[in-house]
């Protein structure tokens, strides 16, 4: 485990103002069966830039035993998941520190390169990772999968002629995309508080599309356009989707980037899983031309994926990233 100086844990990770408030019931909720899923995403998108997915039609079986593999992972000395996914810089195995600006957060994690020629899958050759690696490959490719499912649906829903306006960015061959897996142990201190911590800070997600699952133990809470916070319950059984900074572009603003962090009460483990869908890294971010219309101008400046994301992997978590590439 890392070992902290001043200011103290107590200082660091709880959460001192709490103004989120309860669960919120109308978490848009995206049935992939249904006649009108391609109109409901774009609302949620709109509205919240979040929703949450049923009938998605990944095994419930592939993801307890992705989450099984991973609670094993986690579940070696800190030296051994260091020594074998090295520490996180930024790919890697990573212990309350998240990214390179003095962010941290109550959690370990393992982040994992999932483009063509992946750099830290190499551990996972251990002989102690045998099962790993194929059910990672596994769960990667069906969380594309619906990922892609999910940007046709809002091309079709945003009245796009090419069905794949969206999701040939995440379907590239040469498209930039992460897997993080989430591991917010239980809280050591919590006796005597009664009170949540700060397990991931308040952030957007730079990429295309988020999908992520967590176990039934809550803490995921996202911003309202009004900026309130609220609770959003968990469900272990459907997929949670952000729209990413970078949707948020190709939509000229039309979709939101949705802030969100995580806040756990300390008494049980919470695990998630997560695959950031990003396009190829020489890919220039642009609003797409078929959603602009009549007179309306790009509220952004030209720029590429690599230029977003290596700004992005330099700021604070919490920053507006976006703000650097507003059009004044
Ligand atoms: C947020 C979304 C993904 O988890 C992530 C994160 C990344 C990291 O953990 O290294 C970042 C964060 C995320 C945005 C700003 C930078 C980079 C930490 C951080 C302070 C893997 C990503 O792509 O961006």
């Amino acid at each position: 485990m890392v070992v902290l100086s001043n200011p103290t844990l107590e200082e660091m990770f709880l959460v001192k103002v709490m103004k989120t408030s309860g669960p919120f019931s109308n978490v848009p909720v995206i049935d992939l069966t249904s006649a009108t899923a391609a109109a409901d995403v774009v609302s949620a998108c709109v509205e919240f830039g979040f929703f949450k997915v049923v009938n998605h039609g990944v095994p419930n079986a592939l993801v307890s035993r992705l989450e099984t593999e991973a609670m094993k992972f986690f579940s070696l000395a800190d030296c051994e998941k260091e020594k074998a996914a090295g520490v996180a810089n930024p790919f890697g195995y990573g212990n309350k520190r998240i990214g390179s600006n003095g962010d941290v957060g109550w959690l370990e994690y393992l982040l994992l390169e999932v483009t063509s020629k992946p750099k830290s899958f190499n551990f996972l050759s251990e002989p102690w990772a045998t099962s790993f690696c194929p059910c990672l490959r596994e769960y990667v490719s069906a969380t594309r999968k619906l990922a892609v499912q999910l940007l046709e649906l809002m091309a079709e829903g945003l009245g796009m002629k090419q069905r794949n306006a969206l999701s040939k960015f995440v379907m590239d061959s040469r498209s930039d995309s992460m897997l993080r897996l989430n591991h917010y142990p239980p809280f050591p201190m919590r006796q005597g508080f009664n009170q949540s911590i700060n397990g991931f800070g308040e952030h957007t997600d730079p990429q295309i599309i988020s999908v992520l699952r967590s176990n039934n133990c809550d803490g995921l809470q996202i911003a309202l356009k009004d900026g309130n916070w609220v609770l959003v319950p968990p469900d272990q059984s459907s997929f949670f989707i952000n729209v990413g900074d970078s949707l948020q572009v190709l939509t000229n603003g039309r979709f939101r980037s949705v802030r969100h962090r995580v806040e756990t009460n300390g008494a049980r483990s919470r695990f998630s899983m997560i695959y950031f869908g990003g396009p190829p890294l020489s890919e220039r971010l642009a609003p797409l031309p078929q959603l602009l219309r009549e007179g309306e101008q790009s509220r952004y400046r030209d720029f590429t994926w690599a230029e977003y994301k290596s700004s992005a992997f330099k700021s604070k978590l919490g920053e507006n990233r976006l703000g650097h590439f507003e059009k004044q």
